[in-house]
């Protein structure tokens, strides 16, 4: 198996953050062996913290599929990657700043009333999820995308959103925030890096995610379970690869099941 999750609201508690009710299938995926890759909408700065807390060594996804991390001792040797800060990285979207350039403009000519990261604190980003502020100010630190909270009417959003096609663009839902970025997703990374990591093709993956930003990833592994939330219904899975397995249980109880019915003999 290759193993690919979102954080939060899956691995994650959506409300405290949590892992602890993961413990056990985290413990299942070490001892065999089986790699399990972070793909997430968080930022590489975010993922420093938690591959220490998880004890994850794993390369990982950031961004929603933006782009794929090799720390030191991860991966190939023989794939062609670019260096971004002292680590390895293959990047499929294009830089945040184009985007923030792009949305000040709109911002200024249609009047679009949005609140964005790039015009939050980590106070008020952390009062907004819930995040301490130290680990809000890792979530301020993006690359390639802009999370944001819709504050206009829905006429406007389908011009907004018209405008991010047209200007190749889109626009993901996450739990909480609307993530505006170039054309990746969290599908695409996790093909791409299956690939690196299992050239023979012979590992089945499995990927689990809650949300509506999971979805591309879920419709393209060979086993897709939706993580169940208690706070909306499950996404639909319109063309899955493979199986689809809906959790009983919520957040990071739901994947521990989950994992666990996969990984028992
Ligand atoms: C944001 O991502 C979640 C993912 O579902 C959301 O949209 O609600 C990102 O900003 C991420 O970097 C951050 O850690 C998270 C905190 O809840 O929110
Ligand atoms: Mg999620
Ligand atoms: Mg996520």
């Amino acid at each position: 198996y290759l193993v690919f999750t979102d954080l939060d609201g899956t691995l994650l508690d959506h409300d405290t953050y949590s892992f602890a009710p993961a413990a056990e299938a985290m413990r299942l995926l070490a001892a065999r062996e089986i790699p399990w890759v972070f793909n997430t909408s968080k930022t590489r700065a975010e993922l420093a913290v938690l591959r220490e807390q998880l004890g994850n060594p794993h390369p990982f996804i950031v961004e929603n599929g933006a782009a794929v991390f090799f720390p030191e001792g991860c991966g190939r040797n023989d794939i062609a990657l670019e260096w971004v800060d002292g680590m390895r990285c293959k990047r499929f979207a294009p830089e945040r700043g184009d985007i923030l350039a792009l949305l000040a403009r709109w911002r200024e000519v249609y009047g679009f009333r949005f609140r964005g990261f790039a015009d939050m604190t980590a106070q008020e980003l952390s009062e907004v999820c819930g995040l301490h502020q130290n680990e809000a100010s890792l979530a301020l630190d993006r690359h390639f995308s802009e999370p944001i909270l819709w504050q206009d009417s829905d006429d406007n959003w389908q011009r907004f959103a018209e405008g991010l096609a047209n200007s190749g663009l889109q626009a993901l839902k996450g739990g909480r925030f609307i993530h505006i970025m170039g054309a990746a997703d969290k599908g695409a990374a996790m093909q791409w890096l299956a690939a690196v990591l299992d050239p023979e093709g012979e590992a089945l993956t499995v990927a689990l995610g809650d949300s509506h930003n999971d979805v591309a990833m879920l419709q393209a592994a060979d086993i897709a379970v939706v993580v169940r939330s208690p706070h909306h219904v499950p996404p639909v899975i319109k063309s899955p690869s493979g199986e689809v397995i809906i959790t009983e249980g919520y957040g990071p109880s739901g994947w521990n099941e989950a994992l666990r019915a996969i990984l028992s003999p």
